[in-house]
Parts: structure tokens; C-alpha cells; sequence
């Protein structure tokens, strides 16, 4: 594919655009991906203009199209289809499970020269395996070529399944777009850690209130607390795995942690543990430095369970945003 100037530009935000019929989830996918957009009842077309979703809204690094339904009575889609080909750089083509009829896409895919990766939806509602690859074959068979697939169930409620897989699916033509997707379903997935965090952040603080106790207290509920957050990750906490992540954060960071919980479990970490247990107890904000320690072991430990930890440099920073945050928070 030759490169124009404008493609070079790194400016120019890569558009990804969403093709399907009505009612195959779309929007739902976008709002899975980003958080935005207003799912439709699955009665009436949902999305009615072709609607764009920068991602982030600041500094985008990929645009969703986001165009209306194909198949819908009285809609010639004949011109929105030909202007989003103009515009994207790669298309999800996003077909249900439990909806055959898919020869208007086909065409459509048939005509595509960029990159094509076919997003299956209602995973949730065809669970038979053999009836999924049967849908598949059938897709195969109208659109007269074999492509990259992945199967995604995306509930109105309940459990969204296969982001990751297409996120990976991403990397090969978008890895930008599908590192910057990830980090934002890291920040979501944090949200549903924060309560425990927070629990443990306060459990620390309220230890140092009472002399001496304080000392032992913080590292004893900093240990629990990514003992229970690795739990709800499914990573078994080993010490070869905590010297990863306290290489990563640098001894400040886990220097509470290091001094009492994995001295004790013999993991000899920090060989100055030691000496530096009064200071770090002296420094106090225990529940900041909780805070802190408990978003960055979030977002390494859901890295950790997807193959994939972030590096130093992205932990360090999340410590350090999160420090800053609850600091300014109990000012
Ligand atoms: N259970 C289940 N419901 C889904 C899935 N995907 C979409 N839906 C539902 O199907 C309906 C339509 O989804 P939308 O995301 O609005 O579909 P769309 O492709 O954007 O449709 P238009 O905007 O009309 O073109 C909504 O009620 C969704 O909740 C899925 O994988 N599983
Ligand atoms: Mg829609």
C-alpha cells in the first residue's frame, strides 16, 4: 500500500470503522472499548448519523466510526459506506452470532482494502461451540476469503468476554490505538479494585495513630493487601514475582512492604530492611503510600495475569499520580 504524506503524519489520528448491521453491537463495542456511546435497545436502530469517538477525547490515537446499520428499511447506505472508506485506516466488521443473514456486510468486506478483523458479538447468547463455527464457516463462505476473527459477548448487563483477544488482534495493525485501549481497561478494572484499596489504605493510616504499632501495622496491611488484590487477579504472589514488581517501583516505594512482610517470608529483598523500617514508619502518610502502592500493583498484577506487565516506567508513574492524589485528597 503506498503512503501518502498525509499518512506519515503522525498527527493524522487513525480511523477504525465500525461495519455491521443494525443491532450487532457496534456501539456496544465501542462503549466497551472507551466508555462512550449510547448503546441502542436492539428494537430500533440505535445509531442514527454516523457518529466519530476520538480516543482519548485528548490527544486521540484512534477515531471510531461509528456508522449506522446496514440493513435498515428505507436507509440507502451506499454513500456513508463509500465516504468511510475513504476515510479509515482498518475495519471491524461486526456480525452476531445468532443473526446468519449476513450477505450486505459481506459485500461490503469483499470490496475492503485495508486491514479487516471480524468481530463475532452475542458470544453470550450462542454458548453451543459447534454452532458458532458453523457461523463462522458460513461468513467464510459469503464474503470468499478466510479472515482474523474474535468472539466477543457483550451484554446490556453482566460480563463482557473477548476485549482482550481483539486487543491483541489490534496490535498487528493499530498498536498504539490497542495500547492506549488497554491501558483505559486497566483504569477501569482499577475501579473495581479501588474499594478493597482503599480499605487497606485506611487500615494502615488508622495503625499509625498508635505508637509502635504503626511500624509493624502498615507493612502487615500493605502485604495483605496485595495478597488480596493478587487473589482477585488470580497471580500467585511469588517472591520471584514481588522482586519484579519491587525492582520496578524502586525500594521507596515497598520499603514498608519489604521491611516486615517479605523479610518474613524470607524473600530478603531489601537487604537493608532493617535500617530503614523507622524511617519509613517515621515518614507517615501510610495512607497515601497505601494508595499508591495498591494502584500500581493493580495495574502490574493485571498486566502480570495477561502476560504482559508494564514496564518500571508506567508502574512508577501510576505510584506517583496516586500518591500525589490521595496526598491532595486528605489536604
Ligand atoms: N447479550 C448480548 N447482547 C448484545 C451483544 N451485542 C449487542 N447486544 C445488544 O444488542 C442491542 C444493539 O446493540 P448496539 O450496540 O446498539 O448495536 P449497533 O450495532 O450499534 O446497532 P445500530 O446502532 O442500530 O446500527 C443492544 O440492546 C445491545 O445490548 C452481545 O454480544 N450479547
Ligand atoms: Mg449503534
Amino acid at each position: 500500500m503506498s503512503k501518502t504524506a498525509q499518512d506519515l503524519d503522525p498527527a493524522v489520528v487513525p480511523v477504525l470503522w465500525l461495519l455491521g448491521k443494525t443491532g450487532a453491537g457496534k456501539t456496544s463495542l465501542v462503549k466497551a472499548l472507551t466508555g462512550a456511546g449510547a448503546v441502542g435497545s436492539g428494537f430500533a436502530p440505535g445509531t442514527k448519523a454516523a457518529t466519530v469517538h476520538d480516543f482519548p477525547a485528548i490527544d486521540p490515537v484512534v477515531r471510531f466510526l461509528d456508522t449506522r446499520g446496514l440493513g435498515e428499511a428505507g436507509y440507502d447506505s451506499s454513500q456513508d459506506q463509500a465516504a468511510a472508506q475513504r476515510m479509515a485506516n482498518a475495519a471491524l466488521v461486526v456480525l452476531r452470532y445468532d443473526d446468519p443473514v449476513q450477505e450486505p456486510v459481506a459485500e461490503i468486506v469483499r470490496g475492503l482494502k485495508i486491514p479487516v478483523l471480524l468481530v463475532f458479538t452475542g458470544a453470550d447468547l450462542v454458548p453451543d461451540d459447534g454452532a458458532r463455527e458453523r457461523m463462522r464457516a458460513h461468513t467464510r463462505k459469503v464474503i470468499g476469503r478466510d479472515l482474523p476473527f474474535v468472539s466477543l459477548s457483550l451484554p446490556p448487563e453482566g460480563m463482557v468476554t473477548g476485549l482482550e483477544a481483539l486487543l491483541d488482534a489490534l496490535d498487528s495493525f493499530m498498536p498504539r490505538a490497542s495500547a492506549a485501549l488497554r491501558r483505559a481497561d486497566e483504569a477501569r478494572d482499577f475501579l473495581k479494585r479501588r474499594p478493597l484499596v482503599l480499605r487497606y489504605a485506611s487500615m494502615a493510616a488508622a495503625s499509625d495513630m498508635v505508637p509502635f504499632v504503626g511500624a509493624a501495622a502498615v507493612p502487615a496491611a500493605q502485604g495483605a493487601m496485595l495478597q488480596a488484590l493478587a487473589k482477585r487477579h488470580n497471580v500467585a504472589l511469588t517472591p520471584a514475582r514481588l522482586s519484579l514488581l519491587a525492582s520496578a517501583l524502586g525500594t521507596g516505594a515497598l520499603v514498608r512492604l519489604a521491611a516486615v512482610h517479605m523479610v518474613r517470608q524470607g524473600a530478603k529483598l531489601v537487604p537493608v530492611a532493617g535500617q530503614t523500617l523507622g524511617a519509613a514508619a517515621a515518614a507517615g502518610a501510610s495512607f497515601a503510600t497505601t494508595y499508591a502502592l495498591g494502584r500500581a500493583a493493580s495495574a502490574w498484577l493485571y498486566g502480570t495475569a495477561r502476560g504482559a506487565a508494564p514496564d518500571a516506567k508506567t508502574l512508577r508513574s501510576l505510584y506517583d499520580q496516586a500518591l500525589k492524589g490521595a496526598r491532595d485528597a486528605a489536604d
